[in-house]
């Protein structure tokens, strides 16, 4: 075992003699879970499990003590949150014992949901905090457990019993653990670290425009499957109108193994065998009675694919998106991107990250029913799978990015990697969504040669992930100086590998044109390809009117920016779809107008508790409009 160092005044024994020995010492740093080494248990929200949300105990540590230890040392046994012992008890029986935390007897919190929401004192909290929870298990156990987070922001550290079981970067996708062979007969005791600190290199940088909502936002489960099961799974209609699926099992019968896809109400079967590295591929002519999903009629099926002693199930729905010239095809038919863009963040006044269906039904249902919409852009990070899901139920195209904004580390070659896992997470995860139409890998990013190799190594990823999508990023337009009417040029190079070219624009909000010169502007965009307004908005408080005065945050003045910048949309020719910033106000820790912001971005066209703004009926009128005249 370890030695422990004994340190006066701070760990008055050495600890090894007074507790119970770990049967291993944790690593100070544990080996990174990405997509190439972890379980994927892609589409696991449809696998049954034990959801382990509730009451966590929980306990900050600013320093970071129980992984960074003490002069370079490994975290001594007083400070290592995770250790698998009864603190009380070890204390009272030896007074020589000190154990500078007890997790067992820390306040609680509920999870999933940032810790910025748990307590006023949280509010504004960035650093580690350890959460630990107790959680059974039967003593006849058969095949495999993971422990699967959906996600946690930013940097997560997993214990099972005091035992180290691995790490994860990045804050906004799903990753797993196979946790089989560290569990017990009975209680089982699960500890994590998680830290929301974002660095110059993290992904995103430290300074965006929404809050960063530390701790664990979505489920934590444990998931069961037999020894062998489907890892990864596939099930797309592909440009040429086949349904074709592609299948990883994992396990000790993965090779050579009988496989079988179902689609019931299609009476649809295909069946093969895994090859040697337990990959199967296989594909058909989609049958006739096939249903395409769209917005207008979201047909979804059951879908299972059987491996041995395991099922795996999703609800698919089956369509093509495609580009021809400046034309965005759904299902063969040009399609306007009639969205908003969206944080994920709940409706309500002290949101904690929480997307329950009710929350992201409430979100998506003012973008469906309220504005008329067939598209959501999920800024600017993966949302909840919640999200996806309920945008696949109601017909909502999806506009799905990682959080590669403004300044990440281009020349940074570990920036690269965690961004590059992130990209593969999100896809990997999503790819059986329907709804799912763009895959964007930058938002707003300033064109440097760095940059542009970082960007282009990601687009090329999208492209060996998921052929059957479009590619794009938001991008930033030249603004002409001194130009009689705004004036912006696209002359960003990454345009050139992207199915769709974005622009985020802000003419009248955050230049000094006139809202009235607006519909006049003149841009200069390639027209090969489609275009869509990723962004433009203007912040207005909700209730807070001029009667038109033109003054900014007021109601008005957000209404005539919206309508004068739709006008200018209409002057587009290839202008095929668009995202307003932003549905709803939304947490911002850079805007502290004290008159108006308060600590929120207020570009919303709803509140944070919900009230309509004059603005969305402008674009709700609009949006119609297009949907009556089948644009
Ligand atoms: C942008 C950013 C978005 C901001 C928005 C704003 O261009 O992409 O994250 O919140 O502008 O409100 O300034």
């Amino acid at each position: 075992m370890r030695q422990v160092r004994v340190k006066a005044g701070l760990i008055v024994a050495a600890l090894g003699c007074a507790v119970p020995a770990m049967a291993q010492e944790a690593p100070a740093v544990l080996p990174l879970n990405t997509v190439q080494n972890g379980p994927l248990l892609v589409s696991a929200d449809m696998r049954q499990g034990t959801d382990l949300s509730g009451p966590w105990h929980y306990s900050i540590d600013p320093y970071r003590a129980g992984i960074a230890g003490f002069h370079g040392e490994m975290p001594e046994r007083g400070q290592q949150r995770y250790a698998d012992v009864d603190v009380r008890k070890a204390m009272a029986e030896d007074n020589r014992t000190l154990y500078e935390f007890d997790m067992a007897h820390s306040p609680t919190a509920a999870l999933p949901g940032s810790w910025l929401a748990q307590t006023p004192e949280m509010r504004h909290y960035q650093g580690l905090v350890w959460y630990q929870r107790t959680f059974d298990v039967p003593a006849q156990r058969k095949g495999r457990t993971f422990l699967r987070f959906g996600a946690a922001n930013y940097t997560t550290t997993v214990y099972v019993n005091g035992q180290p079981v691995g790490r994860h970067e990045g804050g906004f996708t799903p990753f797993a653990f196979d946790v089989t062979k560290l569990l017990r007969d009975g209680a089982n005791q699960v500890t994590i670290g998680v830290d929301s600190q974002a660095t110059a290199i993290t992904v995103p940088p430290p300074v965006t425009d929404w809050e960063n909502y530390g701790g664990v936002t979505r489920p934590i489960r444990l998931i069961t499957t037999p020894d062998t099961y489907v890892d990864d799974a596939w099930v797309r209609l592909t440009r040429d109108g086949r349904i074709t699926v592609s299948a990883h099992l994992d396990g000790p019968q993965a090779a050579n193994s009988a496989v079988r896809l179902r689609i019931g109400e299609l009476k649809l079967e295909l069946a093969g065998k895994t090859d040697a590295h337990g990959d199967w591929r296989a594909t058909m002519a989609a049958p006739r009675a096939l249903v395409r999903w769209s917005p207008e009629t979201p047909r979804l099926y059951d879908v299972t694919i059987t491996a041995g002693e395991d099922t795996w199930r999703d609800r698919v729905g089956f369509r093509t998106i495609e580009t021809r010239g400046a034309d965005i095809l759904l299902n063969g038919k040009p399609v306007f991107l009639r969205g908003i863009s969206v944080h994920e963040e709940e409706i309500g006044a002290n949101p904690a990250r929480v997307i329950t269906p009710d929350a992201a039904r409430a979100l998506l249902g003012e973008v469906k029913n309220g504005l008329h919409g067939n598209y959501v852009r999920l800024a600017h990070y993966p949302h909840s799978e919640v999200m996806t899901r309920v945008a696949d139920e109601m017909g909502l195209l999806v506009w799905s990015e990682v959080p590669v904004y403004w300044m990440v580390a281009w020349s940074n070659p570990q920036t690269l990697a965690t961004a590059r896992n992130m990209l593969a997470e999100n896809i990997l995860r999503d790819r059986n969504r329907a709804s799912v139409a763009i895959w964007s890998v930058a938002n707003e990013t300033p064109v440097t040669d760095a940059r542009n190799v970082f960007l282009r190594t990601l687009v090329s990823d999208v492209r060996r992930l998921d052929d059957t999508r479009l590619v794009s990023a938001a991008l930033l337009v030249d603004r002409a100086k001194d130009a009689a009417v705004p004036t912006m040029t696209l002359a960003d190079p990454l345009a050139d590998v992207l199915d769709v070219m974005a622009i985020n624009t802000y003419n009248g909000w955050y230049t000094s044109d006139r809202l009235a010169d607006l519909p006049g502007s003149v841009w200069h965009v390639p027209a090969n390809k489609p275009l869509v307004f990723s962004e433009f908005g203007a912040d207005a408080k909700a209730g807070f009117h001029d009667g038109g005065a033109g003054q900014k945050f007021s109601e008005e003045f957000q209404a005539e920016y919206y309508r004068k910048t739709l006008a200018m949309a209409d002057s587009l020719p290839t202008l095929r779809g668009m995202s307003p910033w932003i549905l709803k106000d939304f947490r911002s820790p850079r805007r502290q107008n004290p008159d108006f912001q308060q600590g929120w971005n207020r570009k919303g066209l709803i509140s944070e508790t919900g009230q309509h703004k004059m603005a969305f009926d402008v674009l709700a009128h609009y949006y119609q409009a297009k949907d009556q005249a089948g644009r």
